[in-house]
């Protein structure tokens, strides 16, 4: 009798317990409570050029995820031209996938509701294959009674209008909502890249193309792949197999022609130019391991002999040429684009003055045993190097990092320097905020008439307690002291991710969010400043990276409700 009591009593108090636990899950946190009344909802990263939200009733319309569908106009560009079509089709079909979030046990139904049921896309003109420096990604997007629709001169601003668009929608009460608006955007800068170091450490190809999505999350179009460096050469060479075979940490740790032709594929449906670096002549130790008779032999006596045994490619030689002809041209038939990265930075100039046969080529040229000697010297090996890209049959377009400019400007004026090749300035020290000598570089590098892309403030390897994304964020790559025609030559810039402290395990949540804040610096208007007012939409824009499947980092106490996985 007892025990039946003490059962019965057992059961009534599980089961109210069940009750109350579930009536609790189901009431919103006051997290969430606070989240909703501070936080933006169905805002836009990076901001738009202009969104005026629309008056008139209702003010918002629901979306049913069973219902709605996004399309592409088939009697336009996006249906009519082979190329366009693709890419959009491709572009359907991903964001079909993120636009609904809400799990369906937990969707409220719409009926009753006013609605959109169709996202109409057009193209109006016909689409190139790859993307470009020169490509148009404006779009404009209407959502209003007679639907929603987006509109892009080419394929390319339909993929920013369709990322704008699946960041409009969000969540009210167990119902994804969209308010009436009308956008027009277009990016401020053509370059908006981010630099990733795959020769400190391997990253596998899946970490690569996750990385290309945020990307893609955030309007960015320029994935620089600084490939290969001393420690490591993870390229695949065909024509040189020694270079990895000799060069890369494992066998295994390469890429291979055809994961390059799946990165560039995965980059090209989202827009993204992939930009090939082959540093060189310093930062080659690796190549020395397949290759030893590239690069200068230091002499001992005036060099740490275990250490730098090797030193920069040797510029004395003429073998070194071909050499790089061959591996270039090799490298140009893989990637598509117009633009290759040639390094250039931190050459050693101590291990060639060591060198007995680099000493009797300057002397043979008329190059003095001075810094201005080995500028010279350093100047007619990168003369050599663009004049090879300028042979390509693609005419290939140089970039180099800024010791290129500083030791041309030293050498010979500049006069060796072709006029086309785009200055990467990237020099950074303690004395950013105060001293800013990146100002004083960009001023040089324009007033001489070359293209720049700025990456000295945007060094996201270097990291620090707290938040971090603002110090990102309050630098232009406009702010220094010059004409407007100087400006225009600034092309953007590149967020650097360095990969000495960096591999597979953290390399995609230190580059998010923070990568965010220097993509809206390169696609919003330049009054877009205040990181404050910009806060509650880079919260809501990390929680949706969050909740699309990209580990990035918290940026202070915060609350989101989705897990990354
Ligand atoms: N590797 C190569 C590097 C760096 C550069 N080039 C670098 C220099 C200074 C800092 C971070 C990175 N690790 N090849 C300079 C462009 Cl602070």
């Amino acid at each position: 009798m007892q025990q039946r009591t003490c059962l019965v009593a057992l059961l009534v108090v599980a089961l109210s317990l069940q009750a109350s636990l579930a009536e609790w899950s189901y009431q919103t946190s006051w997290f969430e409570k606070a989240r909703e009344d501070k936080v933006a909802r169905g805002t836009v990263w990076p901001k738009p050029l202009s969104a005026t939200t629309g008056t008139g009733t209702p003010a918002r319309f629901s979306l049913d995820p069973g219902k709605f569908k996004l399309v592409a106009d088939s009697s336009s560009a996006a249906g009519t031209d082979k190329e366009c079509k693709e890419i959009v089709d491709h572009a359907l079909s991903r964001y079909a996938d993120l636009l609904f979030w809400i799990p369906e046990d937990e969707r409220v139904s719409v009926s009753g509701d006013e609605t959109v049921d169709q996202l109409v896309v057009t193209v109006t003109s016909p689409c190139s294959r790859y993307p470009s420096r020169d490509m148009d990604e404006s779009y404009a997007i209407s959502v209003g009674y007679d639907g929603a629709t987006l509109r892009a001169p080419t394929a390319w601003g339909a993929l920013r209008g369709l990322e704008t668009f699946s960041q409009l929608l969000y969540e009210d009460n167990g119902k994804h909502v969209i308010d009436r608006v009308t956008i027009s955007d277009s990016p401020r800068f053509t370059h908006r890249g981010i630099m990733v170091d795959t020769a400190r450490h391997f990253i596998p190809l899946p970490y690569i193309l996750q990385n290309l999505d945020a990307m893609a999350y955030n309007k960015m179009n320029v994935f620089h792949w600084h490939m290969v460096d001393d420690q490591s050469f993870p390229f695949q060479s065909t024509t040189f197999p020694d270079l990895s075979g000799k060069g890369a940490y494992t066998r295994k740790h390469v890429y291979t022609h055809d994961d390059v032709s799946k990165v560039i594929e995965f980059a090209r449906l989202r827009g993204i130019r992939v930009i090939p670096e082959f540093d060189s002549p310093g930062h080659m130790m690796s190549w020395g391991q397949g290759h030893p008779d590239l690069l200068t032999r230091c002499s001992p006596t005036d060099f740490q002999p275990d250490i730098y045994y090797l030193g920069p490619a040797n510029p004395a030689r003429e073998e070194t040429y071909t050499f790089m002809q061959s591996l270039f041209q090799e490298i140009r038939e893989v990637f598509a684009d117009e633009c290759f990265h040639v390094g250039g930075d931190e050459v050693r100039f101590q291990c060639w003055m060591s060198n007995e046969e680099v000493q009797q080529f300057m002397r043979q040229e008329g190059f003095p045993n001075t810094t201005e000697g080995f500028a010279n010297l350093q100047g007619h090996y990168i003369k050599r190097i663009l004049d090879i890209l300028h042979q390509i049959p693609q005419r290939t377009r140089g970039i180099v990092w800024q010791e290129v400019f500083d030791t041309a400007s030293i050498a010979n004026d500049l006069t060796d320097l072709s006029l086309d090749t785009i200055v990467h300035v990237w020099e950074w020290n303690d004395t950013r905020f105060q001293g800013e000598p990146f100002k004083e570089e960009l001023a040089k590098v324009t007033r001489a008439g070359y293209n720049a892309i700025l990456s000295s403030c945007y060094y996201l390897n270097y990291i620090s307690y707290g938040r971090d994304w603002p110090q990102y964020y309050d630098c232009d790559p406009q702010d220094f002291q010059g004409t407007r025609q100087q400006k225009d030559l600034v092309l953007g810039g590149e967020a650097c991710l360095w990969g000495e402290w960096v591999d597979s395990t953290n390399f995609v949540p230190r580059m998010w969010p923070r990568a965010s804040a220097v993509a809206e610096r390169l696609w919003s208007p330049q009054s877009v400043t205040d990181s404050a007012a910009a806060s509650p939409r880079m919260e809501e824009h990390r929680c949706r990276m969050v909740r699309r499947g990209i580990p990035a980092q918290p940026q202070g106490p915060s609350y989101c409700k989705y897990e990354w996985n």
